[in-house]
C-alpha cells in the first residue's frame, strides 16, 4: 500500500468508482495553467464502405512545460455504432511511460466497442513529454452502408489528473469521416447522358467532387458545375468524389453549321470579307460553291450581282436591317 501514490489512489478510485467521473460533462477545469487536449490524427476523412481508418490520438500542447504534467490519464474512445467497427487486435500504445512499474496500456473491450488508453504512474514520473502520441487503433467503415453518411470517433472519456490531484475532465472534439457510397451523379442539359449526340449546346452539372473534360482525347481541364459546352466535338467527362469514386460520361457534341445569309465566308457573322468575295467573285477572282452563291444572293433576284455587295454593305452600317430576301 505504501508503495502506491496518493495520486495512483486518487486515479485508481475514479477509473473503477463508477460516477466519480461522469463521461463527457462540459469543462470544469478549475486549474489556470492549460490543460492538454486530444489531437486526432486519421489516415482518411472520407472512404468508402468497408474502408480502413487509422486513428492516432496525441496530446497537443503536451510538449509545452506549461501544460499541466499528468500523472494519471485515461481516454475512452468507441467508433459510432451501426456505421464503423473497431478491428480486433490493432490498438497500440504509442506513449512511453516514465517507470518500468507503470500501468500502460490499450485495450479494447468488444461488449462497450470501447479502445481504452490507460497511464497510471506507480512513482511520481508523470507521462513523458517527449513523445505526444498516446496510442493508436484501426476502425473499418460499415461495408453495407448504402447511402452517403459519416460516422464520429467518440471519446466517451477523458480523465486526467494533474501533480496537486486535480481530476480534469475535458469535453474533446469528435473527429468524423465522411463515407462515400457511390459515384456523382452527372447531367446534361438536366438528364443522364444521352447516347445520341448534342445538337445544342450542353451544360455539364454534377451533384458531389471534383469534375475534368477532356474534349476530343486532349488534356484534362478542370471544370465547375453547370459549365456549358458550346463547341462540337467528342467529351468525356470525369467526376472524382473525396473518396475516389468516379463516375464518366461520354458524349457527342454535333453542332450544325449556322448559315447567316451573306455571310459567304462561313465566319458565322456577316462581315465585309462577305461583301468583297462577292465582288472578287464578280470579276472572276474567286469562285464560290453553290451554297455561298446562295448566301451571296441577297436580293432573291438576278442571281449575284453588284446590288447583293451593295445589299452587305448596307446591312453591315445598319443602313437596312435586312435583307429583301428575308
Ligand atoms: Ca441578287
Amino acid at each position: 500500500m505504501k508503495a502506491l501514490s496518493k495520486i495512483f489512489l486518487a486515479l485508481f478510485a475514479a477509473v473503477c468508482l463508477p460516477g466519480f467521473f461522469m463521461p463527457l460533462t462540459p469543462a470544469m477545469t478549475a486549474a489556470a495553467a492549460p490543460v492538454p487536449e486530444l489531437e486526432w490524427t486519421l489516415s482518411a476523412r472520407d472512404v468508402r464502405p468497408g474502408d480502413e481508418v487509422e486513428v492516432t490520438v496525441s496530446l497537443k500542447n503536451y510538449a509545452d512545460t506549461a501544460v499541466l504534467e499528468l500523472l494519471g490519464l485515461q481516454v475512452d474512445v468507441r467508433p459510432e455504432a451501426g456505421k464503423a467497427e473497431y478491428i480486433t487486435g490493432s490498438a497500440k500504445t504509442l506513449a512511453a511511460a516514465a517507470g518500468s512499474q507503470d500501468i500502460l496500456s490499450t485495450t479494447y473491450k468488444p461488449e462497450s466497442q470501447t479502445v481504452i488508453f490507460l497511464f497510471l504512474p506507480t512513482g511520481k514520473e508523470g507521462l513523458p513529454r517527449t513523445n505526444t502520441a498516446l496510442f493508436s487503433f484501426k476502425v473499418r467503415a460499415d461495408a453495407a452502408i448504402t447511402s452517403d453518411t459519416a460516422f464520429s470517433l467518440v471519446c466517451t472519456r477523458l480523465a486526467v489528473i494533474d501533480a496537486d490531484g486535480n481530476h480534469l475532465i475535458t469535453v474533446s472534439d469528435h473527429p468524423s469521416v465522411n463515407i462515400h457510397t457511390g459515384e456523382a451523379v452527372i447531367t446534361l442539359n438536366g438528364q443522364a447522358p444521352a447516347g445520341a449526340p448534342y445538337t445544342d449546346s450542353v451544360t455539364v452539372a454534377f451533384d458531389k467532387g471534383t469534375a475534368t473534360i477532356k474534349k476530343d482525347g486532349g488534356p484534362a481541364v478542370p471544370i465547375d458545375s453547370g459549365y456549358v459546352i458550346s463547341a462540337g466535338g467528342q467529351y468525356e467527362v470525369t467526376v472524382t468524389d473525396a473518396a475516389g469514386n468516379t463516375a464518366v460520361a461520354f458524349f457527342a457534341v454535333d453542332l450544325p453549321q449556322k448559315t447567316v445569309l451573306g455571310n459567304v465566308s462561313g465566319s458565322g457573322t456577316l462581315s465585309i470579307t462577305d461583301a468583297r468575295m462577292i465582288l472578287q467573285y464578280l470579276v472572276d477572282k474567286i469562285t464560290l460553291t453553290a451554297e455561298q452563291l446562295e448566301l451571296a444572293d441577297v436580293d432573291g433576284k438576278n442571281g449575284v450581282t453588284v446590288t447583293d455587295a451593295r445589299y452587305v454593305l448596307q446591312r453591315l452600317v445598319e443602313k437596312i436591317d435586312k435583307f429583301p430576301v428575308e
